[in-house]
């Protein structure tokens, strides 16, 4: 790609329009952008890596980018007390989810609870951590690798916006608009709850009458409650799941 492709201070900040993304930090090599925050920082304050020697999923799962070719990067919020921490997953879902369509002019949907898929590829994923009542919300999006640079091993077959239509991205931009997305869903939720974003979450529901297999049993998706819990419906018995793993039938 001709165009600069940096994540650093001098490509980021001058584009930044809001509260998130003040302050930004960022190496070009860490263990995990989730470990260069913390409740000290103030809530809005993003780290940025350009590549991570050891990135986190979730359930002590990784998360692998090669170097320069992802968006690698987590913000710290601090919700009202009380608020269910598990839904700040599906704001950020929903904002990757938007942003990624705006990119692509595709459908994107969201895999209850965290998985960002377009043509039912695993794009983004995000990851939830709470820190002394702060959270830090790490988000990672698959821009510009090639197929072969994609893990081999994954619970979700992955795909990556330029494996999507060919597209090879500045990450800059998109980042910027990752950070606006994202604050304007979070205080949408901290003014509403998810009933103030349910209609972007809902509309983009992947496993919504979709074929699952949950604790090895078959059932059908009902979709994603208006608490954010996924309805499932197994062999005629409705179950609410609050957390964990739904695989699919590809
Ligand atoms: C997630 O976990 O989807 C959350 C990913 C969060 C990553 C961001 S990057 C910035 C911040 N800093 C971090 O250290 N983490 C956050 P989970 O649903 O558990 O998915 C992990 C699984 O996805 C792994 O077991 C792999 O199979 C697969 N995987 C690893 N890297 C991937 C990638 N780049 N694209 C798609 N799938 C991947």
């Amino acid at each position: 790609m001709d165009a600069p492709n940096s994540l650093a201070p001098g490509e980021v900040e001058p584009l930044l329009t809001g509260r998130f993304g003040r302050p930004y930090l960022y190496e070009d090599s860490c263990e995990s952008s989730q470990q260069l925050l913390d409740s000290s920082d103030e809530e809005g304050a993003v780290a940025v890596c350009d590549v991570q020697t050891q990135g986190r999923g979730r359930l002590g799962r990784g998360w692998e980018a090669p170097p320069g070719s992802a968006i690698l990067c987590s913000v710290l919020l601090k919700p009202p007390p009380g608020r269910p921490v598990p839904e700040l997953s599906l704001v950020a879902g929903l904002a990757t989810a938007e942003i990624v369509e705006s990119a692509l002019e595709l459908a994107v949907q969201l895999k209850w609870p965290n998985d960002v898929m377009v043509n039912r590829r695993k794009v983004a994923g995000v990851l939830a951590e709470t820190r002394n009542g702060s959270v830090v919300v790490g988000i990672g999006i698959n821009v510009n690798q090639a197929r072969d640079e994609l893990p081999e091993e994954a619970t979700v077959a992955p795909g990556s916006l330029y494996t999507s239509d060919g597209v090879l991205r500045e990450r800059a931009p998109l980042l910027v608009d990752l950070l606006h997305a994202l604050e304007q869903n979070y205080e949408r939720w901290r003014e509403g709850g998810l009933d103030a974003l349910y209609d972007g979450i809902g509309a983009r529901d992947f496993l919504r009458g979709r074929r699952i297999y949950l604790d090895g049993r078959e059932g059908i998706g009902v979709g994603i409650a208006r608490d954010g819990r996924l309805e499932v419906d197994l062999e005629g018995e409705r179950r609410l799941v609050e957390s964990g793993e739904v695989r699919f039938e590809r």
